[in-house]
């Protein structure tokens, strides 16, 4: 579609990414389920490897339907160009590779998606690669953090599980001017309700697993960027290690995407109303939820996010005990980890996401044993606030 990039999220979600079906003109987009591509001649295989022909080569060097997936996700994003990826986790590993060497030093949110951190701490340092994961919500502490070889800085601005804020302009800032990348993990806000590019974010990732597909039947990931230097270097490294996205999964992300706007809206609106709820609860100890005014960031999230997305962290009575009451009685919502569908799912991460991180590092960045974290989705809200205080109600 002509001028997408001028038009509204809810329209760029629709239309955004080109049909590349000119034989048959289908209206759904076409799955390529091939492997390699032919080429017309000798020469033009050459060519192509070369660079100096457009055209496919090979589906890990890519593909029509994952070229249509990145080119949507792109526009999303007020981006120029995506790189999807097989997992959200070949994403960020994909970062971690292009922008990380031995002796280079990241900073990175201390409360973020656990294996995030851990290929960090247990993986990259085997290549002499030097970290920090702090409490990026306050930035004296990444100014503080700050070294000569710092090279990356990555944040996850609403953090999993914790729902900290942190102030992407301001990082982006620290970062520029000490000659290293911001990425931000973009997962939980999804490209209609944050678009970092607009704080000076470098890279901007997703887990596709998440709200862009919607509907917890395909694992997939990318890559976003408005800088096309950035985006070469990492397309290489992204080519030679091979965590790339496969045709019928990004077809299957595509489908879902089309509907992200909805479900995004109609799972925030419950949100808010089974925060409000869970906060006037005495069976609750706290909840955090950026759309309430008792969110120590609720001012920062009405400045960098569109809305307060639709996850919530909270702890009842009881501790431990009190929240796997809650977890076992569960009758709609769904005892899974993963989040972003249409249904709503509840999980333990001390337990489960956040488990691979160590105890003292969990306790340090919040992530206490008795927090709950859920997924809020797109039933009605009156049977979830129901089906919760069934729960609640038996601790
Ligand atoms: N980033 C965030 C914020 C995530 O929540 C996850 C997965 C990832 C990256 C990794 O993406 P994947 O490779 O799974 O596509 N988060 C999960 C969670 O909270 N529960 O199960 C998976």
């Amino acid at each position: 579609m002509k001028n997408i990039k001028s038009k509204r999220k809810d329209t760029q979600v629709i239309h955004a990414g080109t049909n590349p079906d000119k034989t048959y003109g289908s209206v759904a987009p076409p799955i390529y389920q091939t492997s390699t591509f032919k080429f017309d001649s000798a020469e033009q295989g050459a060519k192509r490897f070369l660079g100096e022909e457009p055209g496919y080569i090979y589906t890990r060097l890519g593909n029509p339907t994952t070229s249509t997936l990145q080119e949507a996700i792109a526009t999303l994003e007020n981006g120029t160009s995506a790189l999807a990826t097989a997992s959200g986790m070949a994403a960020v590993s994909t970062i971690y590779m292009t922008f990380l060497e031995a002796g280079a030093h990241i900073i990175g949110s201390e409360a973020i998606y656990g294996p995030s951190r851990v290929v960090i701490e247990n993986e990259f340092s085997r290549f002499g690669v030097e970290y920090d994961f702090i409490d990026t919500s306050d930035i004296e502490q990444v100014k503080k953090a700050v070294k000569p070889n710092t090279k990356l800085i990555f944040i996850e601005t609403p953090a999993n599980p914790t729902i900290k804020l942190t102030d992407i302009k301001a990082c982006a800032e620290i970062a520029h001017n000490n000659g290293a990348v911001l990425a931000i993990d973009n997962t939980f806000m999804s490209p209609i309700l944050q678009n970092p590019f607009d704080y000076d974010a470098d890279i901007i990732m997703h887990s596709m697993t998440k709200y862009i597909n919607g509907h917890t039947d395909v694992v997939g990931g990318i890559l976003v960027f408005n800088n096309d230097e950035l985006m070469q270097r990492t397309r290489k490294v992204l080519h030679n290690h091979g965590g790339t996205i496969d045709p019928s999964q990004a077809w299957l992300v595509l489908r879902g995407l089309r509907t992200l706007s909805l479900r995004v809206n109609k799972a925030q609106e419950n949100a808010q109303v089974i925060a409000n709820y869970l906060e006037q609860h005495p069976k609750v100890k706290w909840v955090r939820y950026p759309g309430l005014k008792s969110h120590p960031h609720h001012e920062l999230a009405k400045q960098q996010m569109k809305g307060f997305g639709s996850m919530i962290s909270f702890e009842v009575e009881g501790g431990i005990e009190g929240g796997k009451t809650v977890m076992n009685n569960v009758e709609l919502a769904t005892l899974a980890v993963s989040l972003g569908g249409f249904e709503t799912l509840i999980q333990h991460p001390a337990s489960m996401t956040h488990s691979s991180m160590n105890k003292q590092d969990r306790s340090n960045a919040g992530i206490t044993d008795g927090l709950i974290r859920i997924s809020i989705g797109c039933e009605d809200a009156q049977d979830l606030q129901d089906d919760l205080e069934q729960c609640l109600n038996k601790i």
